[in-house]
């Protein structure tokens, strides 16, 4: 296989471009070790640029990562999101914010419009999200990224010492609630299947390191404690995780793969683009239950 690729950081938090790789083929084992290196060294975000690839073989690059929500060896994600999965693929789930001539949503206009880590309300969050960027608007429509490790390591050895046994309560329905407007919501995600009790701070399963993991988008509350006082203090979580430089601005270019770690990472796509098409597609990987 081709080896002259270009690997560049884009950021002081690692986020890492790579150039010069068809990802269109199936990589041999030695690539997928080392693209995994390059991953968990970005701090979890690895952008892709000017891949050419189907719907297909999109899905085929993910699987060598791990499993797919929507696969057939897969879970699906949670049913509100099922009208916005692509047709002939289960395993992508579209955004846009365009009509189909039928008048049919195109995919999910103004998705992840808010700070929140793919999927995290399950009992096994998604560990990776790669997405695809088909059309991008002639200006805007960028995707933040917050760096939920370095804004760990950042806290004092006291915040740290309070916040290790604390855990919280993570619910599709508080995405629900804000995020969705009825009819769109469908009953059953609500019925517990999409809540789950998470550890406040996770360690990366590969790298060992801490990163912060609740999210103003699906975290209910911290378990154990009253709403004022969870609210104060997931107040200052958000404060401290979202401060500029934990942030990472995601500018697409057309035909950009981002590679995203959602157990380390939260991510708010902007929704400054108004009519200006913008389509992208993305396949979520299933991750282990956070520790
Ligand atoms: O449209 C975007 O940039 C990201 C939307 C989102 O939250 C996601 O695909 O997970
Ligand atoms: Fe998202």
């Amino acid at each position: 296989m081709r080896r002259n690729h270009i690997v560049k950081k884009l950021s002081m938090l690692g986020t890492t471009e790579i150039r010069g790789l068809d990802l269109s083929e199936p990589l041999d084992d030695e690539l997928i070790a080392e693209l995994k290196d390059l991953w968990n060294k970005s701090g979890g975000m690895l952008v892709f640029r000017n891949q050419h690839l189907t719907s297909q073989q999109h899905i085929d690059f993910s699987r060598q990562f791990g499993t797919l929500f929507g696969s057939p060896e897969g879970v699906p994600m949670q049913d509100t999101v099922s009208r916005y999965l692509h047709p002939d693929h289960p395993e992508l789930y579209c955004v846009s914010n365009q009509v189909n001539k039928k008048g049919v949503p195109k995919g999910r206009k103004g998705a992840g419009t808010y700070w929140h880590s793919d999927v995290s309300f399950r009992e096994e969050p998604a560990a990776a999200s790669i997405l695809y960027a088909k059309q991008i608007p002639s200006v805007g429509g960028d995707t933040l990224f917050a760096d939920g490790t370095a804004a760990y390591e950042d806290l004092s050895q006291a915040m740290k010492d309070l916040l290790a046994p604390l855990h919280a309560v993570h619910d599709f329905a508080v995405a629900a609630a804000t995020q969705y407007t009825n009819p769109v919501v469908i009953n059953d995600d609500l019925d517990g299947a999409n809540k789950a009790l998470h550890p406040v701070i996770r360690t990366h399963v590969d790298t060992g390191r801490k990163s912060i993991f609740v999210n103003p988008g699906q975290t209910s509350h911290l378990d154990g404690f009253d709403q004022a006082e969870s609210d104060a203090l997931l107040k200052f979580l958000y404060e401290h995780m979202t401060k500029p430089k934990y942030i990472f601005r995601q500018i697409w270019q057309e035909h950009d793969l981002a590679m995203w770690d959602n157990r380390t990472m939260m991510h708010f796509a902007i929704d400054d683009y108004g009519d200006d098409p913008r389509y992208l597609e993305r396949v979520t990987l299933m991750g282990e239950r956070p520790v």
